[in-house]
C-alpha cells in the first residue's frame, strides 16, 4: 500500500483548526490527522505543505513507526511545537489509517481496553468562588467527579479587559501577591461549600516562580487539590525539585513539552504525578505511549492535555490511549463552539462524567470537507498576553 496524497485543510468553526488528510491508493481508505497549534497555525500548515507532504508520497502508510523515526531523526531538523505538531498529524493520521485496514479501534491496536471509558475533568472557571462552586455543582449533576478551578482575581492592574478583542494586541493584568491569596481562599471556600469529595484542580499556567510555586502548593495542602497543574515555566524544569521539597500537593505538567525527553527527569525524579502532555504537539499516539510507558515504571499517571484549542481528532486519541495505558489518571475535556458539529463526526462523547470512544476502525472521527470550507481561518486567534501592572511582559 502507498501514501498518494497528503492534504492539509485549515478551518474555523468557532476556533481555528488545521487538518491534515493522508490518501491512500485503496480506494476511500484515508486517516485524519491534527495539525492546530493554537495562534501559529500556518507555521505548521507551511511545514507539512512545503517539507513533509512531499516525504510522504509513495510510502507504507503501515510503517508508522518507522515514517516517525524518519521525519524526527532522518531529516535532521527535529523537535519543537511547529515539526513536532506536524509530527503528530501525520502519527494520528497513520494510526488512524492502520485502524481501518485491521477493521480496529485504535485502542485495540494499543493492546486492548483496560477500562470502559476514561475518568473526564470539566473547566468549572468563575468569575469569584460562588460562581465556581455553582459550576461545580452543575457539572456533578451531569455525573462529573473531577474540575478544574480557576478564578479570576481582582484586576491589578489598569489594562483593558474587554471580551473580544483583536488578540495581536489585547493584554490582560496579572500580579503574584493577589493570585497567591486568592487561590488558597478559592479552594477553602469550595471546601467548605462542596465537602471533601470533589476531586478539585487548578491550573497555575506557568505563572509562579519556585519559590511562589512552593508556597502556593503549601498552602493548599490542607484543601487536597487533585493536583497543581504546571506550578511553574517548563525551562528549567529542575526547579520543581523546590517545589516537590515544600508539599506534598501533586503536581501536573506537560502541555508544552514536544518530546519524551523533556519528561525524563520530571519521571525518573519523580518530580510530577501526572505527565500533561498534548499528543497534538508531542508527536502523537506513537510518543504519548512511550511516555506512558516510561511514566508508568515511576508509579505516575497520564493525563492528556485536552482543550478546546485542539480538535476532536486529538480529544479521539487521548482517549484511545486513555482506554488502553495501565497508568491512565484523568482525562481533560472540552466545551467546543457548537459550529464543530457541522465540521466534524465521530469525536468522543461523555456519559456521566466519563469520556467515550466508538469502536469504529481508527480513531473513529471524520471530517466534512465541504462544510470545513464554509468556516475561513480566522487570522488574530491569538492567545492574550499576560501583563503586570508596570507594563512588563508575564507568561500566559
Ligand atoms: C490550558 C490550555 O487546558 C489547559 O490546561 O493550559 O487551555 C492552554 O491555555 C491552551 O491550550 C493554550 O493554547
Ligand atoms: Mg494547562
Amino acid at each position: 500500500m502507498k501514501i498518494t496524497d497528503v492534504k492539509v485543510l485549515i478551518t474555523c468553526p468557532g476556533r481555528n483548526y488545521v487538518l491534515l488528510k493522508i490518501e491512500t491508493d485503496q480506494p476511500g481508505l484515508y486517516g485524519w490527522g491534527d495539525a492546530t497549534l493554537n495562534g501559529r497555525e500556518l507555521a505548521v500548515a507551511a511545514a507539512l505543505r512545503d517539507h513533509i507532504a512531499p516525504l510522504l508520497i509513495g510510502r507504507d502508510p503501515g510503517r508508522i513507526e518507522d515514517t516517525w523515526q524518519y521525519l524526527f531523526r532522518g531529516t535532521y531538523w527535529r523537535g519543537g511545537p511547529v515539526l513536532m505538531t506536524a509530527l503528530a498529524a501525520v502519527d494520528l493520521a497513520l494510526w488512524d489509517i492502520k485502524g481501518k485496514v485491521a477493521g480496529l479501534p485504535v485502542y485495540s491496536l494499543l493492546g486492548g481496553p483496560t477500562r470502559a471509558s476514561a475518568m473526564a475533568y470539566r473547566h468549572c472557571d468563575g468569575r469569584d468562588a460562588q460562581e465556581i462552586a455553582d459550576n461545580i455543582r452543575a457539572a456533578q449533576a451531569l455525573g462529573f467527579k473531577a474540575f478544574r478551578a480557576q478564578v479570576d482575581v481582582p484586576s491589578t492592574s489598569s489594562f483593558p479587559n474587554t471580551t473580544w478583542v483583536d488578540r495581536t494586541t489585547y493584554s490582560q493584568p496579572f500580579e503574584d501577591a493577589p493570585y497567591l491569596r486568592a487561590i488558597p481562599a478559592l479552594f477553602e471556600y469550595l471546601r467548605q461549600e462542596l465537602g471533601d469529595e470533589p476531586l478539585i484542580l487548578h491550573d497555575v499556567h506557568e505563572r509562579l516562580t519556585p519559590i511562589q510555586a512552593s508556597q502556593l502548593a503549601g498552602a493548599l495542602e490542607a484543601y487536597h487539590p487533585l493536583f497543581l497543574e504546571d506550578p511553574i515555566r517548563p525551562e528549567h524544569k529542575e526547579s520543581l525539585r523546590l517545589v516537590r521539597q515544600n508539599s506534598r500537593v501533586p503536581l501536573a505538567m506537560g502541555e508544552l513539552f514536544n518530546h519524551r525527553w523533556e519528561c525524563l527527569p520530571l519521571i525518573t525524579e519523580q518530580l510530577i504525578d501526572y505527565v500533561r502532555v498534548d499528543i497534538a504537539h508531542i508527536g502523537g499516539i506513537s510518543e504519548a505511549r512511550k511516555i506512558a510507558v516510561m511514566a508508568e515504571a515511576y508509579h505516575i499517571q497520564m493525563a492528556f492535555h485536552g482543550p478546546p484549542d485542539v480538535a476532536p481528532i486529538t480529544h479521539a486519541a487521548n482517549v484511545h490511549v486513555d482506554m488502553a495505558i495501565p497508568n491512565f489518571g484523568v482525562q481533560e475535556s472540552s466545551i467546543f463552539p457548537v459550529e464543530i458539529e457541522d465540521v466534524f463526526t465521530g469525536g468522543p462523547w461523555l456519559e456521566n462524567g466519563h469520556l467515550h470512544v466508538s469502536d469504529a476502525p481508527g480513531l473513529g472521527t471524520d471530517v466534512d470537507e465541504q462544510a470545513a470550507a464554509r468556516y475561513p481561518y480566522h487570522p488574530t486567534e491569538y492567545l492574550p498576553t499576560l501583563r503586570r501592572a508596570d507594563g512588563s511582559v508575564q507568561d500566559w
